[in-house]
């Protein structure tokens, strides 16, 4: 003790000293992971029916739609967007339904990136 209150470190707390009701920082700040969504290549599908896809469940316009249409069916496969696990599982879901219901065999698949 001392006769100078200033002097001691745990007097009374001044305004912004008392942390108590303060949480602490986390130790880390963990992104969550994503997802590539992928569209496979076949001998089947129309062209344009993967264009329509493209535009239709991932937002491109005709000219992106076109130019990654071609890259899947030139390369076998190409990744159309990456998404949080819940979307992309969506995505691959309306594309897989949407292939089905016009009888066409267009695969598409997620993968963790
Ligand atoms: N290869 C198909 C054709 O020649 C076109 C196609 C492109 C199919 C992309 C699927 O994901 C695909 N008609």
């Amino acid at each position: 003790m001392t006769a100078f209150p200033d002097m001691m470190s745990d007097g009374p707390k001044g305004p912004g000293q008392d942390t108590s009701l303060l949480t602490k920082p986390k130790a880390k700040t963990e992104r969550p992971p994503l997802y590539k969504v992928m569209l496979l290549n076949d001998d089947y599908t129309p062209m344009e029916f993967v264009v329509h896809v493209l535009e239709r469940f991932f937002g491109l316009n005709h000219a992106q739609a076109f130019e990654i249409m071609l890259t899947v069916h030139k390369k076998g496969l190409a990744v159309v967007g990456v998404f949080s696990f819940e979307v992309a599982e969506t995505k691959v879901a309306q594309v897989m339904d949407f292939a089905r219901r016009h009888q066409h065999p267009l695969q598409c698949t997620m993968e963790k990136e």
